[in-house]
């Protein structure tokens, strides 16, 4: 069976790692986001792609879901020595390797997809990686400072590391996503997919930035398979991250059912929802996405791996509709 996920961070290479436990024969191509993508000390850190790259290939530090296990942060150190910053964004030694490969390689020429299937080829994560597209897009989010009462735009990692969403985001803008191309092989793998899935990845900053570059979200509504989502909000608030800070910057109340909505039935043709949020499913199915409610907390590996499992039935379940 061949498996296409839109995946973000954290949430996206948990639920792939459940994927793989629960389709070990699955062959999985994974469209990943590069909304996050920041230049940092003149590298380029895809903080996104790393989480499953380091994910799925054991190298990821469990506890924080992002970056290198058994770090050390002797350069980030030094750089801030010299006054060098931003001293809000953790760069591990182990890490810093990653960003000079990736820059290195992007200097020389080589488009990030092939710099991402490179990096690949030490960490073996057992899915083909491919960044959603090759053209630089860059997630920006409109705030006012609390200090200064100033509106400004600001990346994403400085909205999402430093202020922590703590301010509303006004706005959240895919910089760039409008003029960028699909990498190569995002729609050959779509075109050819048995089912579509999209993890509980933040629906605006991860999987709705992967859907703003032209084309993949026509694909995908084209694809003519089963596409099932996984709700990343459970009992109206978010599973993890501050998902519901950017959904209001977008109109959409932090809820299962608004989510499911927010991609609507053109697109989606099933959504998991948590059991606390059993009450939604007739809601979510009167939107013409047929809908069960399931454990939804990915709590470990097993649990990951349910969730895999649950949404491939629904799949089937659309399938044979
Ligand atoms: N998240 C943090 O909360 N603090 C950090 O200092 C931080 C550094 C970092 C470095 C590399 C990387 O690949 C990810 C990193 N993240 C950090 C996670 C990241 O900012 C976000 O969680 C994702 O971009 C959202 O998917």
């Amino acid at each position: 069976m061949r498996i296409v996920v839109l995946a973000g961070g954290i949430g996206g290479a948990r639920f792939l790692r459940g994927l793989q436990r629960a389709s070990p024969d699955a062959d999985i191509t994974v469209i990943g986001n590069t909304g996050d993508d920041i230049h940092l000390f003149g590298l380029k850190v895809c903080p996104d792609l790393d989480t499953v790259m380091y994910t799925l290939g054991g190298g990821i530090n469990e506890e924080q879901g992002w970056g290198r296990t058994d770090e050390t942060f002797h350069l980030k150190e030094e750089l801030a020595a010299y006054g060098v910053g931003p001293e809000w964004f953790g760069l591990g030694d182990r890490d810093f390797a990653t960003h000079i490969v990736r820059t290195q390689m992007l200097s020389a020429g080589y488009p990030l997809s092939a710099v991402t299937e490179a990096l690949c080829d030490r960490w073996k994560p057992g899915v083909r990686l491919i960044p959603m597209s090759d053209d630089r897009v860059e997630t920006h989010v409109a705030v006012t400072l609390p200090d200064s009462g100033e509106r400004k735009v600001i990346h994403f990692q400085e909205y999402w590391v430093r202020l922590r969403a703590s301010v509303p985001a006004e706005a959240v803008v895919p910089v760039g996503a409008e003029q960028a191309k699909p990498a190569p092989g995002v729609l050959e793998a779509i075109a050819e997919a048995d089912v579509i899935l999209f993890p509980p990845s933040n629906p605006v900053v991860s999987i709705g930035t992967i859907l703003a570059v032209p084309g993949i979200r026509e694909a995908i509504a084209d694809a003519g398979v089963p596409v099932v989502g996984l709700s990343p909000i459970v009992g109206d608030a978010p599973v993890r991250g501050m998902a519901d800070k950017v959904l209001a910057a977008v109109g959409v109340e932090s809820t299962a059912a608004a989510v499911a909505e927010h991609y609507g039935s053109g697109l989606l043709d099933g959504w998991l929802v948590d059991t606390v949020d059993a009450s939604t499913v007739e809601r979510v199915e009167a939107a013409g996405i047929r809908c069960r409610a399931v454990p939804l907390m990915m709590s470990d590996l097993d649990a990951a791996a349910r969730m895999a499992h649950e949404a491939l039935t629904l799949a089937e379940e659309v399938r044979g509709a």
